[in-house]
């Protein structure tokens, strides 16, 4: 059912009602509006955002449906040490989250809120994340006065009505209350309850920190639902690839932030590969169950990509590229006179005026970027070429493989398998990656980032592995679990292995292992594959020394590595699992 009167109230589950009527009086808005989803919302929404400035139209011949925004300028990355897991025990959120009180913080945040949306509209987001059906999906409702969230959480997640369908008159939906405020820095919080199921976000508008359906709810209170409720929530990527003889095989992959996990996602095989096909279940997020067969199956729980633009060009990402043609949300790219996008990366020769994303001119010689480097696309899934038909599937997919992988310019080779599951978790548990522009701080510094989850667990991470150990006895096949590495470069910088579509190769071996098809050599971090093992074919100038290179395992490099791993362990020493200090101890031994 959709409500002809748009923005009217289009819901009669009590428990919805009451909290709005709730919120309302904090927030004192103007007036409150009623997403329904429809396409008409969208077109008349849309058509005020323009009217406000909020978005700019852009060359609807070159870019149907697309729009233009810019941030704030301090407000264009997560901002992890504004970011706060609540729990009534400090242990429980662990020595890896900001704590605070929840009746602390949330004094503090209805403080802030109280009156915030005066003179604004308030509107009610309904939204479903995953397939609708699925025993895995999550209803949640996001109360924000931002019309950019509301067109962007239309593109994220399935938006409206069939949220209201899929939930009832149950009261077991995440409640996520955002407001911009007056944006600054200072009244910046990104605040989870989980054990309210709740999230307060203020005084941002940046995707990561009010896109509530996304980091907050899929992944920090995602997490922590789905350990009571025994399942995962991961920092993920899940693909399909499709052999020439029709067969199917799906791996999920954990990368740090800005790592190329839409990039692997939407892979196209490389000519050696004639035949074989890539496609995308999901760029960013998988929510993990263990089925009746006794294997785990996924679902991506979104329904759009909220990628970083730069760099994405025919090369790197085609599909990517073909996807954000059409009613894509670009946000801090660069703006050109004729109302197309720019951005450093992109292909062709930079145009010879435009403006930066701050709203400066900007020409080829200018010093400073054009485009921020976390500037972003939200785009929806179904514009990707390679959108697996099972992204629709309200059962997901099983899982054969799990990949963990980092940026790292040294230490780490291009690919090696786990010798068993507590093995894998301890490989993913001490993942270290050279941090990135998708949250605020320094860039290109080692930091542990556990499965790619340290921004994104919602309790303490000690506990979060002995989930990951417990959840292995509900699976008779569990995945096989990796370990790859893009970014290893030589002595003089350059990148050893070519990546992008050439990492079909490695994926290949990856399947060929979960099948039983291919062999592995043994080395004290894994199973590796060397150049007979491995399809080296057609790859220009690629020597069978080459691959010894990007796959050495230094000695020097690896007493540095554990001391390095030590340093996480030691943070999380009270509650970490007894099976990783084993793996450790086995691991410094093999050396
Ligand atoms: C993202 C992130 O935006 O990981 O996906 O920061
Ligand atoms: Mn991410």
């Amino acid at each position: 059912m959709t409500n002809k009167t748009l923005g009217q109230c289009n819901t009669s589950n009590r428990a919805v009602l009451n909290w709005v009527d709730q919120w309302t009086k904090v927030f004192q808005p103007e007036k409150v509006y009623w997403c329904d989803g429809s396409a008409a919302e969208k077109e008349a929404l849309t058509a005020e955002a323009v009217a406000r400035e909020i978005l700019v139209e852009l060359n609807q011949q070159k870019l149907p449906g697309c729009y233009y925004h810019r941030s704030h300028p301090s407000d264009v990355a997560r901002i992890e040490d504004r970011t706060f897991i609540c729990t009534e025990a400090q242990e429980d959120a662990g020595p890896t989250n900001n704590w605070r009180l929840p009746r602390e913080m949330r004094r503090t945040l209805i403080g802030l809120c109280q009156g915030a949306m005066a003179g604004r509209t308030l509107y009610v987001v309904p939204y479903l994340m995953g397939p609708p059906g699925s025993a895995l999906a999550k209803v949640g409702i996001e109360l924000t006065d931002s019309i950019y969230v509301v067109l962007s959480m239309r593109v994220m997640t399935r938006m409206g009505q069939i949220a209201y369908e899929q939930l009832g008159n149950d009261d077991d939906f995440n409640r996520g209350m955002h407001t911009m405020l007056d944006l600054n820095p200072e009244h910046r919080y990104i605040a989870h309850f989980p054990q309210r199921n709740e999230i307060i976000s203020t005084s941002s508008n940046y995707g990561g920190n009010v896109l509530l359906g996304k980091k907050c709810f899929a992944l920090r209170i995602g997490s922590w639902l789905a350990r009571q409720e025994g399942w995962l929530a991961e920092h993920m990527l899940i693909l399909g690839v499709e052999s020439p003889q029709g067969e199917k095989t799906y791996v999920a992959a954990a990368f740090p932030s800005a790592c190329g996990k839409t990039n692997f996602a939407m892979m196209v095989p490389p000519a050696r590969f004639r035949g074989w096909k890539v496609w995308t279940v999901g760029d960013d997020i998988a929510w993990m169950k263990p089925g009746p067969d006794g294997q785990l199956y996924a679902i991506n729980p979104e329904a759009g990509y909220f990628g970083v633009v730069p760099g994405t060009n025919s090369k790197s990402n085609p599909n990517a590229l073909a996807t954000i043609q059409r009613d894509t949300l670009y946000t801090n790219v660069a703006l050109t006179p004729d109302l197309d996008v720019w951005w450093e990366g992109k292909d062709g020769d930079p145009p010879k005026e435009c403006f930066d994303w701050l709203g400066r001119k900007w020409t080829p010689e200018s010093k400073e970027k054009a485009a921020h480097p976390n500037s972003r696309f939200a785009a929806p899934m179904v514009n990707n070429p390679v959108l697996a038909p099972e992204a629709n599937d309200p059962q997901g997919v099983p899982i054969s493989a799990i990949i963990f992988g980092g940026r790292r310019s040294d230490t780490m080779p291009l690919v090696f398998q786990a010798f068993n599951w507590i093995n894998g978790i301890y490989i993913g548990a001490t993942m270290g990656s050279e941090t990135t522009a998708a949250a605020a701080g320094a860039v290109g510094q080692i930091r542990r980032d556990p499965m790619a989850m340290l921004p994104f667990c919602g309790y303490n991470m000690g506990d979060y592995f002995r989930h990951w150990i417990s959840i292995r006895k509900a699976m008779k096949h569990p995945p096989r679990i990796f370990h790859v590495n893009w970014f290893r470069k030589d002595v003089d910088g350059k990148f050893l292995w070519p990546g992008f579509g050439e990492n079909m190769r490695v994926l290949q071996w990856i399947l060929d292992r979960c099948r039983g098809r291919a062999n592995g050599n043994e080395t004290p971090l894994g199973w590796v594959p060397d150049n007979t093992q491995m399809d080296l074919e057609g790859l220009d100038g690629y020597t069978p020394e080459r691959l010894a290179k990007v796959q050495a395992i230094k000695h020097d490099e690896w007493v540095r590595e554990l001391h390095l791993q030590d340093e996480l362990f030691m943070k999380l020493h009270g509650t970490l699992p007894k099976e990783l200090i084993f793996e450790r101890e086995l691991l410094a031994s093999r050396f």
